[in-house]
């Protein structure tokens, strides 16, 4: 049987990834590397990738890349951006990285419109601790943190990430939801945003839907449910804000 052609972006010469298996952050990166290939951008790409389970990509992509501290992963790509424009930089974290120890980092670099590229693999907790209870984590989903089910009266519901920077990236910016269960969508969201940086519109978001099978304790047929069912619920996928210019072009 033919083997699937890897993104050229990825490093496949000597060793394999090292998610789990069934591991939601390999497909959103393998996306990511096809958006990166068929841009052809990858030696302008500096790919920046946060504390958590993301930080097991530092030696996935045969890019530039910068593993920085949790939550810190957005300031330091805008930082980069600033001091190089010609670059396209690319911040990979988890929600918790995203959405709880950075946030005030996604917060800030959103609201001024810097020309970076965010990217936020939701797999409902933190993963790489164990499985902590985050803000993404759904009503009555259990965690280490929350065994007998999240208590949405007490805690709140699902934090809405990507719907909150629409509301706050001013006009230019981009911003959309994915799922590792639409993957030719996501690649597709994936390039539109790289190009929002490339044409020099501002900001861009996409936040994934992703999957832990190792931490949600499910079996395939439970992960897929999980991803396609239960998350979907809450977290809608498509576009949520794209440039005034490019409105035609929106992807449902
Ligand atoms: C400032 C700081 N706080 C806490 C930690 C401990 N820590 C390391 S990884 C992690 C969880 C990461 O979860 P997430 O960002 O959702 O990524 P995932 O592992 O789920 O992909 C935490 C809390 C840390 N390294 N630094
Ligand atoms: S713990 Fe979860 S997020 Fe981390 S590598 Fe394993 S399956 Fe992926």
């Amino acid at each position: 049987m033919p083997v699937p052609a890897m993104p050229k972006s990825w490093r496949v010469d000597n060793k394999p990834h090292k998610f789990c298996p069934g591991c939601g952050h390999g497909l959103v990166l393998k996306c990511l590397g096809k958006a990166i290939d068929e841009l052809e951008i990858q030696s302008r790409v500096v790919y920046g990738c946060d504390i958590g389970c993301s930080l097991l990509s530092w030696d996935l992509f045969n890019l530039d890349t910068v593993q920085t501290h949790h939550g810190r992963t957005t300031p330091v790509m805008a930082g980069m951006k600033r001091a190089r424009p010609e670059l396209i930089c690319i911040a990979y974290m988890g929600d918790g990285g995203g959405y709880s120890i950075g946030v005030q980092h996604l917060v800030g670099a959103a609201m001024r419109n810097e020309k970076i590229t965010v990217i936020v693999a939701n797999n409902t907790q933190y993963a790489m601790t164990g499985g902590q209870m985050a803000p993404t984590t759904l009503p009555g989903q259990k965690t280490e943190t929350s065994p007998y089910g999240r208590d949405a009266e007490t805690t709140g519901l699902p934090f809405q990430g990507a719907e909150m920077i629409a509301a706050i990236a001013p006009e230019g910016a981009y911003v959309a939801r994915g799922s590792v269960s639409h993957l030719a969508q996501l690649t597709r969201f994936l390039k539109k945003a790289l190009r929002n940086q490339i044409d020099g519109h501002g900001f861009s978001f996409v936040e994934a839907l992703s999957a832990c099978p190792t931490n949600w304790r499910t079996d395939a047929a439970g992960t897929w449910e999980f991803v396609e069912k239960d998350m979907a619920e809450h977290f809608k996928r498509g576009e949520i804000k794209i440039p005034e210019k490019r409105e035609a072009a929106a992807d449902a």
